[in-house]
């Protein structure tokens, strides 16, 4: 069992007991540019040395060769010198982040253990979602949340752009949206919107961070702000077997504040409602480098089942027209006539409940691929323990980092491969997430469980691909995380190291 405080677990690990790098001053960091700058940052960060640009005692040397599949990286550690070999520009990144892993403070000072690693990801997409609409979340928390990400090998920010409660990208096509329907938010608090130039600087540094944005404006269901905006294409809320739950009615034209769902619907069939759909989904794919569009699609309990399959079906056609991929809630599997290739994502329980992995199972029938986010493992928004300030607790209850940790992919959708599983992303819906520190206070640790999850070799498959091995490994990286400015509570889980 390796103790190196690695996580995601690495394919291969072999140390060299007793032996290290020392990391002075005088080290210099050789080879590809981006990498050098991102270790530079990094080890200063971490330790405040700022390394020589003189070509120093010893080096840590960082390139691209080429070398073995996407994303994959090779890293020897002896005591005169450090090589990185990145597969491609995020291989070696994923290097970069695996060094930081290790830096170690030691009575000799900084110093780095001799060590080979092999390394690649299990799956593809490898995501996290954050919801900017129940609350919203500025440029500068959104790219600090992505750069957390990034240190743990995920690949995709998924952005919930739009909820009942605010839409949240201002679209020249329909400027009603941003200037009506962006202003509120969960519990009377201050909503807001980004412009065209603050989601392309969303994207440029999710880039930097070799991260792929994927946009969702969620639709038919969950749709309440565009009411406010764009009257013709919002159907009356459905009050029918609402539950208020303490929380305020909605009322149609009126800023929705509370936590309900399921109330609000597109009017369907309606041409007004076809032209918006089209409107701004064709401005955000003119927007969105990435390969994805996310539609949502999820909890549209106001919309009769006839009309949400219409309408899922013909918005999956209309995003692929626009040359993307369209990607929706496990719900959509529902609908017949999918584009086909449509992504499902399923956020039903580690065991399936009410149909929802036959949903899942869907996508796959129509050549699409499925992303897990089972949410009582890697929903971040549930609480973690009971007397958890903040969170919900919907998803069986509290979810503990080993209930977070303790699930395999393979294993939540019967009858799904490998292969038929796109990937894991772990979502942060925000009712009760004001800011950065609210979003820390959730997603860590077990934030760290779902990259395990999306990177490394399946449950079981290696000796430390085990709860065992990964409370002692996270425990290694509380000096990392706070350096970096993380504010994760320390979970009494693991034997945190000071
Ligand atoms: C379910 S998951 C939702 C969201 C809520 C979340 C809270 C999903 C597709 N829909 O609308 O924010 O639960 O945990």
């Amino acid at each position: 069992m390796t103790s190196l405080p690695l996580v995601p677990l690495p394919s291969s690990v072999t140390p060299s007991p007793g032996a290290f790098f020392a990391l002075t001053a005088d080290v210099a960091v050789t080879g590809d540019a981006d990498a050098a700058g991102v270790l530079h940052r990094l080890i200063l960060t971490r330790t405040g040395l700022h390394l020589t640009a003189d070509p120093g005692r010893a080096v840590i040397d960082v390139a691209v060769d080429g070398d073995g599949p996407p994303e994959s990286y090779r890293m020897s550690v002896d005591e005169h010198r450090v090589s990185i070999r990145g597969a491609d520009a995020a291989g070696l990144f994923y290097g970069a982040q695996t060094l930081g892993q290790l830096i170690a403070g030691s009575p000799e000072g900084w110093v780095i253990p001799a060590v080979d690693i092999a390394d690649e990801p299990r799956f593809a997409y490898r995501g996290v979602m954050l919801d900017v609409a129940r609350h919203f979340h500025d440029v500068s928390t959104v790219t600090a949340y992505l750069e957390r990400a990034a240190s743990l090998k995920f690949n995709v920010l998924h952005l919930h752009l739009t909820d009942d409660q605010g839409w949240r990208l201002a679209l020249a096509s329909r400027p009603e949206l941003a200037a009506r329907a962006s202003s509120s938010a969960v519990g009377g608090d201050p909503g807001g919107f980004y412009t065209p130039d603050d989601y392309r600087a969303i994207i440029a540094h999710a880039a930097a961070n070799h991260m792929t944005v994927v946009p969702e404006f969620d639709m038919p269901g969950h749709t309440h702000a565009v009411g406010l905006a764009y009257p013709e294409v919002a159907a009356a809320p459905s009050l029918e077997g609402w539950d208020a739950a303490g929380g305020p009615t909605p009322v149609a034209g009126e800023p929705y504040s509370g936590m309900g769902v399921g109330f609000s619907s597109l009017r369907i069939g309606a041409p007004a409602t076809d032209a918006f759909v089209e409107d701004v989904l064709t401005e955000l794919a003119e927007l969105t480098p990435g390969p994805y569009l996310h539609f949502g699609g999820d909890e549209a309990h106001g919309t009769p089942a006839a009309d949400f399959a219409t309408f899922v079906a013909r918005t999956s056609r209309v995003i692929s027209r626009l040359g993307k991929t369209p990607v929706a809630w496990h719900e959509a599997g529902a609908a017949d006539d999918l584009a086909p290739g449509t992504i499902g994502q399923y956020w039903g329980f580690i065991t399936p409940t009410d149909g929802a992995d036959e949903r899942a199972r869907a996508f796959v029938a129509r050549g699409g691929r499925v992303i897990l986010s089972p949410a009582d493992a890697v929903y971040l928004d549930m609480k973690p323990t009971a007397d958890a300030p903040l969170g919900l607790t919907w998803a069986n209850g509290p979810t503990s980092l080993e209930r977070a940790y303790s699930w395999e992919p393979v294993d939540v959708v019967s009858g799904l491969t490998d292969d038929d599983i796109l990937g894991v992303e772990a979502p942060l819906w925000t009712e009760t997430v004001r800011d950065l520190d609210g979003i820390d206070a959730l997603a860590f640790p077990r934030i760290a469980a779902a990259a395990e999850a999306a990177w490394s070799v399946a449950t079981g498959a290696a000796d430390d691909r085990t709860w065992e091995s990964f409370r002692e490994r996270v425990s290694g990286l509380g000096p990392l995380w706070t350096t970096l400015g993380i504010r994760f509570p320390a979970s009494s889980e693991v034997a945190w190291t000071p």
